[in-house]
């Protein structure tokens, strides 16, 4: 028996915590923080701490599978299984064309290096645009925002040098995630504490009083889906008591008359009677956004799963723009990426063409959008791309560490689509609800099995680190890397895949270090010496400072991009409701609003059949007032039925004081098919179910309305709260 403590970095979810495992004869055995990491110091959350029993719970796939004929599975080899699976693709592509291959490549793809790239040059390689992640159900506004308002050059400000950031429907302290000029997505709990300390204010925006607006100077409790509406109405106070930045915005800045008339209209009144947020507070939160001097706007999920997310990212950049929140020549570059440089210099980078050109969808108008300059497919339009006959219509689909069943929209719509399939193999740990409907599973390798860099989270440090990991453990049977089952197709089809710095070999598979060397062509590090420590590392030689202006440059932002101001024109057009709980023109035919959430001991679908994270609990309690609850007759931990007008959902109502009346606050991706609704205090319910793809839709991204969903409630018959066993 040999064991010995190797250190790597977690990758249950995104925040890559460094850590320290025991492993035993290569099997991970116990997993703790790294207290000497210079970025993390020892944090872990519940998640990371399970890694042992993810590799060695029973449910973990030790070998890939193929449907049987009569139903059920049986086990195969993956050789065999990819020799299967090409035979099949061939057909496909000859009889179909390439575009009849799609793949999704959903959370698990990102936490390993190399696979969305590997992934996007093979279809790249094949000819198929079906090329599909979970960006494009998830946050998509960014990409659209970007575009339209261009980016400036030397970076948003960082949150260890605000004074000042305002947190838009975004909770780090839950879901370490806070993008551009928000929170640290690092240990994002101590990074607060600590920026409170030195007098940091923090503003959030949120219909739920969440983990961070608990902690926040100002908590604006907005009405679902009302940010445009109150981020116009705070555009306009900054706008109309001259508070912005005249001179950076004289020099940088298009559109700044264009952008008061446009949000001229949205007056403090108007906004209070529309948003829910007092008139008075609505001008403080300006005010103390725009004193500043530093600091940075950040936006998570919920208001871009909520109706018209394009406006709400747009005003997240304008503001900070406006603002003058930018790094100037000679400051140094807080975050500046050591695998993938970039230029960083005092100027603008001018709008650019982010969505409209690439391949067209063949439904609902959409098309490519641009993601960090890769090309992709809507998500939410997957299923229709699935199931509408005709030329290029999707035939076979690979589904790389992601759960359709219970995170697209319209689930009764996924599940005649993956069902109406030639070919669905599903890359995962497990069979998820979406893997028991696949042809072949394959088995993957776990994270701690891997060599991996953090190149995800490389541009989103505050300091020059880098941690480059080798494979800790090992699976000790036939399994592959996601990358790795796209290679060996390659081979099998002769279709070439080539990265940035060349074409991938095929005839003797590549390490997965000439497979990073290909993608990322020129680090500010040698791979090869990131690769030689072990452990996460600054690299204190790596301190750039934010150039002067290339002579002559003379590129600007637009913050008031025309469609912009055509979409807030409609805005302000629309009806809604002051009375009540209910909100919106549809008042009155759906009393609530079903808001999104993440929940802490799980990562989306993930970790849910996790022995420690199932005694925090099982189901997606669907959070409400008490008030709403009395109301509707309904006690705590009693069974309600949520309906919006497309579909109905049995959920576990759990009172929370933290929300406002006529909200209702519950995470997705749980439960599974219709036909598990009886299991919902087991495994929760698919809010998705809910998600109408058809009629609600954003006509540049195609994002369903996944957040401010209208819906009634009422107690489900024979719903009484499980007795207590005494
Ligand atoms: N209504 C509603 N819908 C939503 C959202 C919402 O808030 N509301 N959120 C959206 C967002 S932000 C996202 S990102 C998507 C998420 O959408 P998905 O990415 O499709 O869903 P996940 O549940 O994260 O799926 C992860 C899968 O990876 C598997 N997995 C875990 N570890 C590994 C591994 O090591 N290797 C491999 N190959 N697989 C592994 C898990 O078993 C699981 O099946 O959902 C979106 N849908
Ligand atoms: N523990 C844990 N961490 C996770 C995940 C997880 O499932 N669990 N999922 C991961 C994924 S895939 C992602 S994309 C990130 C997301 O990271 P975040 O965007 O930070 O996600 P949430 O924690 O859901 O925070 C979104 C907030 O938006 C609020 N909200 C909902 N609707 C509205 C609205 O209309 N307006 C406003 N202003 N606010 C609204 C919700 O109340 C919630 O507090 O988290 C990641 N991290
Ligand atoms: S926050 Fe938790 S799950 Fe995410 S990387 Fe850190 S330990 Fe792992
Ligand atoms: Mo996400």
């Amino acid at each position: 028996m040999s064991v010995e403590t190797r250190k790597s970095y977690c990758r249950f979810c995104h925040a890559y915590c460094a850590i320290e495992v025991e492993v035993e004869d290569g099997r991970v055995r116990k997993v703790r923080g790294d207290r000497s990491d210079p970025v993390y110091g020892g944090y872990t959350c519940i998640k990371g701490r399970q890694l042992p029993e993810v590799a060695n719970h029973p449910e973990r796939l030790r070998a890939s599978l193929r449907r049987k004929p009569g139903g059920g599975f049986e086990e195969i080899s993956s050789v065999r299984a990819l020799d299967e699976i090409a035979a099949k693709l061939r057909e496909i592509k000859n009889a179909h064309g390439p575009r009849a291959i799609a793949s999704y490549c959903g959370t698990h793809s990102f936490q390993n290096s190399v696979q969305l790239a590997f992934a996007r040059a093979w279809h790249t390689g094949l000819g198929s645009p079906s090329f599909y992640t979970s960006v494009t159900i998830d946050q998509p506004a960014k990409f659209v925002a970007m575009a339209r308002h261009g980016l400036w050059s030397g970076g948003a400000h960082s949150f260890e040098s605000a004074d000042v950031v305002l947190v838009v429907g975004n909770n780090p302290v839950v879901s370490m995630f806070s993008p551009y000029g928000g929170l640290s997505t690092f240990n994002p709990s101590k990074a607060l504490r600590d920026a409170q300390k030195r007098g940091c204010r923090v503003i959030v925006i949120d219909p739920r009083r969440s983990e961070v607006a608990k902690r926040a100077d100002l908590h604006l409790a907005v009405k679902p889906g009302e940010d445009p509406t109150l981020l116009a109405g705070i555009t306009r106070v900054i706008l109309s008591e001259e508070l912005h930045d005249a001179d950076f915005c004289a020099a940088h800045v298009n559109g700044l008359d264009a952008l008061r008339a446009a949000v001229e209209p949205f007056t403090p009144d108007y906004v209070e009677a529309r948003s829910g947020i007092p008139a008075e507070q609505m001008q403080d939160a300006a005010r103390l956004f725009a004193r500043g001097p530093r600091g940075g706007v950040s936006c998570g999920t919920g208001p871009n799963m909520a109706p018209h997310s394009n406006v709400t990212e747009h005003f997240v950049l304008a503001l900070g723009t406006i603002c003058g929140r930018v790094n100037r020549a000679g400051e140094p570059v807080p975050n500046p990426g050591i695998l993938t440089p970039l230029p960083r210099r005092a100027q603008a980078i001018p709008p650019f063409p982010g969505y409209g050109a690439g391949a067209r969808s063949r439904v609902r108008g959409l098309g490519e959008l641009n993601v960090a300059g890769v090309p992709e497919m809507p998500t939410a339009a997957l299923a229709d791309e699935i199931l509408t006959p005709g030329e290029g219509q999707v035939r076979a689909l690979f589904v790389m560490g992601g759960n359709p069943v219970v995170a697209w929209p319209n689930q009764p719509k996924v599940l005649r689509a993956l069902e109406a399939l030639e070919l669905l193999v599903c890359v995962d740990i497990r069979l998820s609800a979406t893997a028991r409907l696949a042809d072949f599973v394959i088995a993957p390798k776990l994270s701690l099995e891997r060599e991996d860099v953090t190149l995800l989270t490389d541009s989103w440090y505050s300091a020059p680190y880098s941690h480059y990991t080798k494979a800790v453990a090992q699976p000790g049977f036939d399994a592959l890397e996601e990358w790795e089952v796209y290679w060996e197709l390659a081979t099998r089809l002769g279709t070439p895949v080539r990265l940035p710095g060349g074409e991938v070999p095929l005839d003797e598979r590549p390490s997965k270090l000439e497979v990073l060397k290909l993608q990322l062509p020129t680090p500010r590090v040698p791979l090869e010496q990131l690769r030689a420590q072990e452990g996460g590392q600054l690299c204190a030689e790596v301190a750039p400072r934010v150039e002067a202006a290339k002579p002559g440059n003379d590129a600007r932002l637009d913050v008031a991009p025309a469609p912009v101001c055509d979409e807030l024109r409609a805005i302000r057009a629309e009806a809604f409701s002051t009375t009540g709980a209910g909100y919106g023109a549809d008042a009155d035919a759906f009393r609530y609003r079903l808001i999104s959430r993440r929940l802490r001991h799980v990562y989306n679908s993930s970790g849910q059949y996790l022995s420690a994270i199932r005694r925090e609990g099982t189901t997606n309690p669907a959070y409400m007032n008490p008030e709403d609850l009395r109301e509707l007759g309904v006690r705590d931990g009693e069974l309600i039925e949520i309906e919006s007008a497309h579909g109905r959902l049995p959920a576990v109502a759990e009172a929370s004081d933290d929300l406002r009346r006529g909200v209702i606050s519950m995470a997705h991706a749980f439960g599974g098919a219709p036909s598990e609704d009886t299991r919902v205090r087991e495994i929760g319910a698919a809010t998705n179910r809910l998600v109408d793809d058809e009629s609600d839709w954003d006509p540049v991204t195609g994002m369903a309305r996944q957040s401010a969903i209208p819906v009634n409630v009422r107690r489900r018959r024979g719903a009484d709260a499980p007795r207590p066993p005494f």
